[in-house]
């Protein structure tokens, strides 16, 4: 299925590849003022978040060098790591992600080149060896860091001087994760996710306005589809265009919705005629999850046959249900189909037979009904929840103690989305100020991929060491600080 259409639409996803802008940056502070001798430690910092290629200019003081000097260097994206060891990892991906390099340097003076790009703040070198003949000069530390965004497109935001730095801090995540594709983390996974690139794009539309770099994304997937037409979670680009062979429910569907924020942001209507065949048939292919009868979706047992948050016993039978409505919702919108309207229609009414407890006057999910605020927020999202039931809902989340929480920016976004939805634009407002706001007040330059303020070691893949800390889903933000969301006629 559409196996003819993939050739011409890798044409055009290569055909939209950005030129990045380069621009070599140097430390602001931590440059050593002395040659260095065996076993010192320094930190140089960058003083904001960068994503490029290191070099270090070196030679000796002393005698001529009668050894290699030898090296160990850590790319940070923020001061916490500078403490961290990877030592006693039992984490359950790879640690390979980790951002540490050693270099033997066997001629001096020399410029070093180090091999990865790396996502950084902060470069921690130890000496780890010299001789005592000689000593270690850092003439020069530089990096040339790159992004395809134009920093020049955003225009600066005015008013409360919290959402300012709020705002700044999504910018900074969103450009640092824009390269030859929207990644969603430069430090990990550096891949094309597509409910990564849903939230990108959106956050994009008001503020860089790259429409190419969406399209390209776009047509990226739609190549990579498999044939059956289905659209993979994420994909990779190196060292040849190919879709990972990880599907989600959730994030097939999220093409169409991001498909359709495309078109309506850009006004490119082509793009949407021309996909519109390949996001409807997520549609279509997700139908083998339901029972018919019911209109309901069926659970899985499978590990992220869902994905919706990192929260990992979190149920997500109901959420899956709530996400087909609203990818269906958007279907519909590009394409008026009478039989799919009727469809949602009798799902939205399902969910709420099924799921709903009136009693709590909330939404349950899976076989053990259980209650979480993620099913409230796509309950509301959905359309699921009507009328005085949709605000109810989340405020009933916030009264149950079970519920379980949501642990990323990701979650949080729908939940600001959810709120705003309900007519609570003040509230949402200071959920921005206070959890993203929180990331700030810790230090952040670029929005991380975990945040749980009760638990700053929270990670789903068994240490923090591996998570990322510029990463593209929490940079909405600034979308909704831009698109006039939190207005309060809006
Ligand atoms: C992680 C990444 C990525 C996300 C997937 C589901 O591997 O953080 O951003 O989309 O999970």
């Amino acid at each position: 299925m559409f196996e003819e259409k993939k050739a011409e639409w890798l044409r055009i996803a290569e055909s939209l590849k950005p030129a990045l802008h380069r621009e070599t940056v140097r430390p602001v502070s931590g440059m050593p003022d002395h040659a260095l001798t065996e076993n010192e430690s320094i930190v140089l910092d960058f003083g904001t978040h960068f994503v490029g290629h290191f070099t270090l200019k070196l030679s000796a003081q002393g005698s001529h060098p009668d050894a290699p000097a030898w090296l160990a260097v850590k790319f940070c994206e923020n001061a916490r790591e500078l403490n961290e060891t990877l030592d006693g990892y039992t984490g359950w991906i790879s640690k390979g992600w980790v951002q540490q390099e050693q270099a033997h340097i066997d001629v001096l003076p020399a410029a070093v080149s180090f091999p990865r790009r790396y996502a950084f703040r902060f470069v921690k070198i130890d000496v780890l060896a010299l001789s005592s003949k000689y000593r270690l000069v850092i003439e020069e530390a530089s990096a040339q860091a790159v992004t395809a965004a134009d920093d020049r497109v955003p225009a600066p935001l005015t008013g409360d001087q919290r959402d300012i730095a709020i705002d700044r801090v999504a910018l900074r995540t969103l450009r640092n994760c824009m390269q030859d594709f929207f990644e969603d983390g430069p430090k990990r996974d550096r891949r094309l996710w597509l409910g990564d690139l849903r939230l990108q794009a959106l956050t994009n539309s008001v503020t860089y306005r790259h429409f190419d770099l969406v399209k390209r994304c776009l047509y990226l997937f739609a190549a990579t589809a498999d044939r059956d037409g289905r659209i993979a979670a994420c994909l990779f680009t190196e060292p040849a265009v190919e879709a990972d062979d990880t599907y989600m429910f959730d994030y097939s569907l999220f093409f169409i919705q991001t498909l359709s924020q495309y078109v309506q942001a850009s006004g490119d209507r082509a793009t949407g005629s021309d996909l519109l065949p390949l996001a409807l048939r997520q549609l279509a292919l997700a139908e083998a999850q339901f029972d018919p009868e019911a209109q309901l979706i069926r659970d899985s047992g499978r590990l992220g046959w869902c994905f919706v948050d990192w929260a990992l016993p979190l149920n997500k039978q109901f959420c899956a249900q709530a996400i087909w409505i609203a990818c269906a919702q958007a279907a519909y919108e590009m394409q008026a189909d009478p039989a799919l309207k009727e469809k949602i229609r009798l799902r939205r009414e399902a969910a709420r037979k099924h799921w709903y407890d009136p009693a709590r006057r909330l939404f349950v999910s899976g076989a053990q009904r259980q209650v979480s605020w993620a099913s409230q927020v796509w309950a509301v999202l959905s359309g699921i929840a009507e009328g005085a039931d949709a605000a109810a809902c989340l405020d009933a989340a916030a009264a149950c103690p079970e519920a379980i929480p949501m642990v990323t920016p990701y979650m949080m976004h729908h939940y600001v989305e959810a709120l705003c939805r309900v007519g609570r634009k003040a509230q949402a407002r200071q959920v921005i100020r206070t959890y993203w706001g929180g990331m700030v007040d810790q230090g952040a330059d670029t929005f991380w991929e975990l945040y749980n303020p009760d638990n700053p070691d929270e990670s789903p893949y068994g240490s923090p060491v591996v998570n990322s800390f510029c990463h593209a889903w929490s940079c909405t933000p600034a979308w909704f600080l831009r698109s006039g969301m939190l207005e309060e006629n809006a």
